[in-house]
Parts: C-alpha cells; structure tokens; sequence
C-alpha cells in the first residue's frame, strides 16, 4: 500500500504505509470492516510514540510541576516545560514566555476574549469576526461585547466559501479594536489568507486572535512570520491527546492582561492585602496544570517534526485533489465548500439523503465521518442546509480510504434513493 508522492516543488516521497503501523487504532475493525477514520477535523488518532510518552510519564515521573523539591516533581517540571519548548519551536514563538498551556482552542479564546477583551472593550468598540466561524470563535466575543458594550461585526462570504475581503477591508475601522477568525475553516477547509488579514487588522490598530485549530495538523506555522497578535490551537487535531492545547500571545500583549483564572501557579506572592501574579507563562496557568497532556503533545511535536509538514502538506494535497474529483463524479452530492485554497475537508449534500442516515449507513461499511452542523450553525445557515456530511483528512489517510468513501456513498444511493 505504500505510495510514492512526488510533489510539484520538491522532491517529497511520503510513506504513508510505514506512519500508518504507528498509529494502533487504524489496525481496528469497525462493523466487521477495516476502520477508514475520516474524522480528522473533529480529533485525530495517536500515534504509539505519543500514547509511549504519556505511558512513560505516569509509569516513572508521575508528581505536581514547579512545587516539590523532589526528584519526581523536578522531572515532571522537566518535562512539561520542555514540552513547552518544544511547541515553541514548532511554532517559531520568540520566547516560551509567549506559550501558554490551555485546554485547547475553545479555552484559549475564551481567555483571550475574557481577559484581553474585559480590559480594552467599552461601548461602541468593535469585535470583527467572519461568518465561517467555529462557534468557540463566536459566542466568547458575543459573551464579552454583552458585557461591554461593544458590538460584534461579521465579515461575509462568496457561495464559495471564501471571505469577501474587500467586505473585510470596509468593516475595519479605527473603532475595530479585536480582528478574530480561523486559519481554516472546520466545515469548509478554505484557507483564510491570515498574514494579509492580520496586516489589515494591524493598520487600523485592532488586534488580531487567530484559530488555527484546523492548521495546525496540515501546514508549518511560523506565528512571528504571520504577525498574528494570539494564535489558539488543541492538541487533539495534531495527534496529541485531549485536553492540551496552547494559546500563543505577544509577550507585550500578555503583560498587559489580567490573568484569567487565579489560584495556584499563577502567583508569586500572596497575602489577603495584595497578590503578585507571577512572570509569563504561568500567569495565565493556575492550577495543577495537565501534565501528563503536555508531555503527549511534546512527543505529537517531535512526531510530526520527524514525518515532516511540508511532506505532510503536499501528501495531502494530493489526497485531496483525488478526493475531490471522486466525490465530485457521485450522482447528486452538492460539495458545500469550494474555495480555491482549500486544504483537508470534504463537506458535501447528497439529494433526497439527509447527513445523518449518510453517516449512518456509511459507518456500517466502517467509514467514520462527521454529520450536523459542525459547530458553525451561522454557516450552514449561509449555505441553506441543515447540515452535512463531513469527511477530513490526515496524513495516514490514503486513496484506497476514499475510495472506499465512494463505494459506501453508491450503498447509501441503493438503500435511500
Ligand atoms: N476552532 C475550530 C476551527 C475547530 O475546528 C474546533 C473544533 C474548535 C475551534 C474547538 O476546538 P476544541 O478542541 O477546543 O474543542 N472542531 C470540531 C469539529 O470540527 N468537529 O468536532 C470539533
């Protein structure tokens, strides 16, 4: 099953065979069929290096971080700070200052529209979002203009899928004070042009708080060469485990926020007259943080350092030129979502078969896909559907997988049309 994959620039060969032997779960049976998890866009499997390195961490270095002055609790600080590190460098971060450890991308913005925004909105301000938005991208700004007064303003978009950016340019303003939209939309897969919407945002003084949740397992992201002022992401998407994720925030824009949560960590000194918060990162980190979370995305990081995004990206690329033109030649399916740079995502209709019974019957031939209105209900809303059926990738994903895809949609057309 291996397959070769030259792309256009370089010279890439990808081994999807040899990346899918590391990933246990694909080896599985579902329906008493081979499992083909197209499923990537809501969480992606593990590979045994980041189930070995979560294993090893509560099987030898199992205590709380930055507390005992013993030898477990100083490996343990070892080792979520050196996760810390090395997402650092995954994304090109100027300092691990700039790294927060969140749940994932819902809590990052949450903390940044709670904190960022509880101290720099006021009424009449303006929040601009987009209308491909997750709703975690919506109802955290909708929350905190509620409290402010500040009003919430959404960018459209074509039948494409694609933002209007002229639309975008018209609704900056100099009152637009927070710009916040995806790197790529969950529903759709467009590929939002970030490095030219964050210099827009920028030249009228906003800020701009990017949700890279779907990016960041498909593509290199250098966060100092997009000059985004936060970037969110979770763990989950990028083969790490659930409950980590990482808000990336300009060190200057951090120092000046209030922290989000307090308790434990997050302070230096503590008495019932005055608390000092303590230096970047661990202001924004109260608690017991998930220790164990870290050390998996740190072995997801090395993991997907050694397969190599670029290689990831053009494999990709490829998976989804074929994708497309396959699902497109299905008699009735309407692809909802057709941007031109586009990465990862199938999101489609079929006439006279809703989403669910699709996915329903498609399980039974061991085809995992998502149904509904995947958290972007504005957006199916724009596109006049209740719903629909998604199919997304990742790198161990393969052709055989799609069309398999395909043969289980002719099965759906026989039972239901
Ligand atoms: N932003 C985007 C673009 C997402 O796709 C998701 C999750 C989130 C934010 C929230 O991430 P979380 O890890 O904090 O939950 N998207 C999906 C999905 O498409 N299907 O299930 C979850």
């Amino acid at each position: 099953m291996t397959q070769a994959v030259a792309t256009n620039d370089r010279a890439t060969t990808f081994d999807v065979a040899a990346v899918r032997a590391d990933f246990p779960i694909l080896a599985r049976n579902v329906h008493k069929k081979p499992l083909v998890y197209l499923d990537n866009a809501a969480s992606s499997q593990k590979p045994r290096q980041v189930i070995e390195a979560v294993d090893q961490y509560y099987r030898r270095h199992n205590a709380n971080v930055h507390r005992g002055l013993h030898t477990l609790s100083d490996e343990a600080t070892a080792a979520y700070e050196a996760a810390r590190e090395k997402v650092r460098g995954f994304i090109n971060a100027a300092e691990i200052a700039e790294v927060i450890f969140t749940k994932g991308t819902t809590e990052a913005i949450n903390l940044v529209a709670a904190s960022y925004g509880r101290a720099h909105l006021s009424a009449g301000d303006e929040v601009l979002i987009t209308y491909m938005e997750h709703h975690s991208n919506i109802v955290p700004w909708q929350m905190i203009c509620e409290q402010t007064g500040a009003v919430l303003r959404v960018c459209p978009i074509n039948e494409r899928g694609e933002l209007l950016l002229d639309a975008f340019e018209k609704l900056l303003s100099d009152k637009t004070r927070v710009v916040a939209f995806n790197h790529i939309s969950n529903a759709l897969g467009t590929v939002n042009p970030v490095k030219k919407m964050v210099k827009m945002a920028h030249a009228v003084g906003a800020v701009t708080v990017v949700d890279g949740a779907q990016a960041v397992p498909h593509q290199r992201i250098d966060v100092r060469d997009l000059d985004c002022d936060f970037y969110a992401f979770s763990g989950h998407k990028m083969f790490a485990p659930t409950g980590i994720g990482i808000l990336y925030g300009k060190r200057y824009l951090l120092e000046q926020m209030p922290p989000y949560q307090g308790g434990g960590d997050m302070i230096k000194t503590v008495s019932f007259e005055k608390t000092v918060y303590n230096e970047l990162p661990s202001k924004f980190e109260a608690g017991t943080p998930i220790i164990a979370g870290a050390v998996g995305l740190g072995a997801a990081v090395d993991y997907l350092e050694r397969v190599g995004l670029d290689a990831v990206s053009a494999y990709e690329h490829s998976l989804l030129e074929y994708g497309d033109q396959r699902l497109k030649s299905v008699p009735g399916l309407r692809m909802i979502g057709d941007a031109v740079d586009k990465t990862s995502v199938f999101s489609f209709v079929m006439e006279g078969a809703h989403p669910h019974d699709i996915g329903t019957i498609l399980s039974h031939t061991g085809v995992a896909v998502r149904t509904g209105h995947h958290c972007t209900e504005p957006l199916m809303k724009f596109f006049k559907v209740p719903g629909t059926v998604r199919a997304s990738l990742a790198f161990y994903n393969t052709r055989e997988e799609i069309d398999q895809l395909v043969d289980g949609l002719a099965k759906v057309r026989e039972m239901l049309l």
